[in-house]
């Protein structure tokens, strides 16, 4: 399965792959992770992504494009994967289509998770409290929600035309969720069987 999760910071995308890849043995690849991975090694790469990065802006679609490449080629990727937090905008979905097509491959699910404006507010300021992520202060939540509105959201309509995209009520327990992400993909994993 080539999963795809969709959403607005702090929607709980995160949480659910990691009990996504769990159930579908599959590798889980957030690129939120990787970049801040790079960004805590303070690398050549970790420095010029964090400056991209700075007041929740997102890193360059070439930096990013690069990076999930040369990730997908690995060979734990060939039967399917979770890709949590890419694409983030329009050029990386189509670069992302362009490398599936070569090996005349396709997404099978796009996960929409949605939740209202102040609960994500919520929860990225009680992340904040417990983690230590630069970006989950107040201003900076807010300008991360303005990129997603600009950038993101327009890759609804994107997946939504190519039949793909589901889109999945984020708000209850993590385990409530986590069954409705599950009703939807084993339909499409039955319909591709
Ligand atoms: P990401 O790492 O993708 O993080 P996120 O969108 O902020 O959070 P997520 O939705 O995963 O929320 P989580 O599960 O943690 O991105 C960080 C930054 O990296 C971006 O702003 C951007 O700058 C950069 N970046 C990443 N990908 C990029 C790309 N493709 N191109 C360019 N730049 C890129 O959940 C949040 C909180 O809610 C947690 O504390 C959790 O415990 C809680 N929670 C989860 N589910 C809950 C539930 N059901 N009920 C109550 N609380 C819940």
């Amino acid at each position: 399965m080539r999963i795809i999760f969709l959403g607005p910071p702090g929607v709980g995308k995160g949480t659910q792959s990691d009990k996504l890849v769990e159930f579908w043995n599959i590798p889980h690849i957030s690129t939120g992770e990787m970049l801040r991975e790079a960004i805590r090694n303070k690398t050549e790469f970790g420095l010029k992504v964090a400056a991209q990065m700075e007041g929740g802006r997102l890193a360059a679609d070439e930096i990013v494009v690069k990076m999930v490449r040369e990730r997908l080629a690995q060979a734990d990727c060939h039967n399917g994967y979770l890709l949590d937090g890419f694409p983030r905008t329009l050029p990386q979905a189509a670069s992302l289509d362009l490398g599936l097509a070569v090996d005349d491959e396709k997404v099978d699910a796009v996960l929409n998770l949605t939740v209202d404006e102040e609960e994500l507010f919520r929860r990225l300021l009680a992340r904040a409290k417990k983690e230590d992520r630069g970006d989950d202060n107040e201003e900076t939540i807010r300008n991360r929600m303005k990129v997603y509105d600009d950038m993101t959201s327009p890759l609804i309509a994107y997946y939504e035309e190519q039949g793909v995209l589901h889109k999945i009520d984020g708000i209850g327990s993590i385990d409530e969720v986590f069954d409705r992400i599950q009703t939807v993909l084993q339909e499409v994993a039955r319909n591709k069987a």
